[in-house]
């Protein structure tokens, strides 16, 4: 028996990373994990290696028709769930603003803020009709800090930030609980992705850091859904022992 027994959780961008250190985390803890992502054969060997507990369910989050075509195809014992947790999402480049590749910026505003929001959207209602629920959000300490380089995809983790607190002001009363989790540095696909496959870019942004791993986030997501009832972990941020703070930066006259 686990802890989350007969839960249905939904876990966006299961195919590598968090998404899928959680998946594995939820199905060992006796959830049933609707498992999402593009990469169909990475979620089809997820579900060969885990077993029923997990359903594969590929679609882009940035395209609103292919989403709720696969949501509203599940299967009807899956359709009440109880947990989504929207971790889909990803940073594109690390130029300054004025250097950024326009289309880097629009992905990450549909992936990282307009796919968040439209899942959210199309799960949100029956955890209402439900009277139960629990959203939690992927946010980054790029949300809260920032430093150079991050312009859109700090602003769209700054947007899950808010946006987390905001929908808890709404759902007050509904018994719907919201977690923004907040990490730092991460040691997953996710700088690959950044540096548009730049695999040694990649491993230097990681090397000699002991950045977190997958499963110490895994484990703060497990932290704040296994909480009692009555406790809304309203947000966890973490970093690795080893990132801090920059200083602040002044330019100064140099005549
Ligand atoms: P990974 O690159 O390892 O995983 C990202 C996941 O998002 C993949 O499963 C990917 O699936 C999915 N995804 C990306 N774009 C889309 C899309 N258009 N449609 C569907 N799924 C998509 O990165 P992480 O595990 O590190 O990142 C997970 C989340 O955590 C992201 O939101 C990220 O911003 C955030 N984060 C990461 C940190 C880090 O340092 N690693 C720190 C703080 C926050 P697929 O490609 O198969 O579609
Ligand atoms: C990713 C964390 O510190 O690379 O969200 O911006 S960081």
């Amino acid at each position: 028996m686990g802890s989350f027994d007969n839960k249905i959780v939904m876990v966006t961008g299961a195919t590598s990373g968090f998404g899928e250190a959680m998946t594995r985390r939820f199905v060992a803890e006796g959830a049933r994990v609707i498992a999402t992502g593009r990469r169909a054969d990475r979620l089809d060997a997820l579900a060969h290696e885990l077993g029923a507990a997990v359903h594969p369910l590929p679609f882009d989050m940035r395209d609103n028709d292919a989403m709720a075509a696969a949501i509203s195809g599940l299967p009807s014992e899956l359709l009440a769930i109880d947990i989504l947790i929207n971790n889909a999402g990803l940073a594109r480049g690390l130029s300054s603003a004025h250097e950024a590749d326009l289309d880097d910026w629009l992905e990450m505003i549909d992936t990282n803020i307009k796919g968040l929001v439209l899942c959210t959207r199309a799960i949100l209602p029956g955890m209402v009709t439900r009277g139960r629920g629990h959203i939690v959000n992927l946010g980054s300490v790029a949300g809260a800090y920032p430093y150079p380089g991050a312009n859109v995809y700090g602003a769209s983790k700054a947007f899950v930030h808010q946006f987390t607190l905001n929908l808890k002001a709404d759902l007050a009363g509904n018994n719907i609980r919201m977690t923004s989790i907040e990490p730092g540095a991460a040691e997953t696909e996710f700088s690959l992705v950044r540096f548009h496959g730049d695999q040694a870019k990649s491993d230097a942004t990681y090397a000699g850091l002991e950045a977190l791993q997958p499963e110490d986030v895994a484990d703060a997501v497990i932290y704040a859904v296994s909480a009692p009832a009555h406790v809304n972990v309203n947000r966890i941020e973490l970093m690795c022992t080893n990132q801090s703070f920059g200083a602040f930066v002044f330019t100064r006259d140099q005549n």
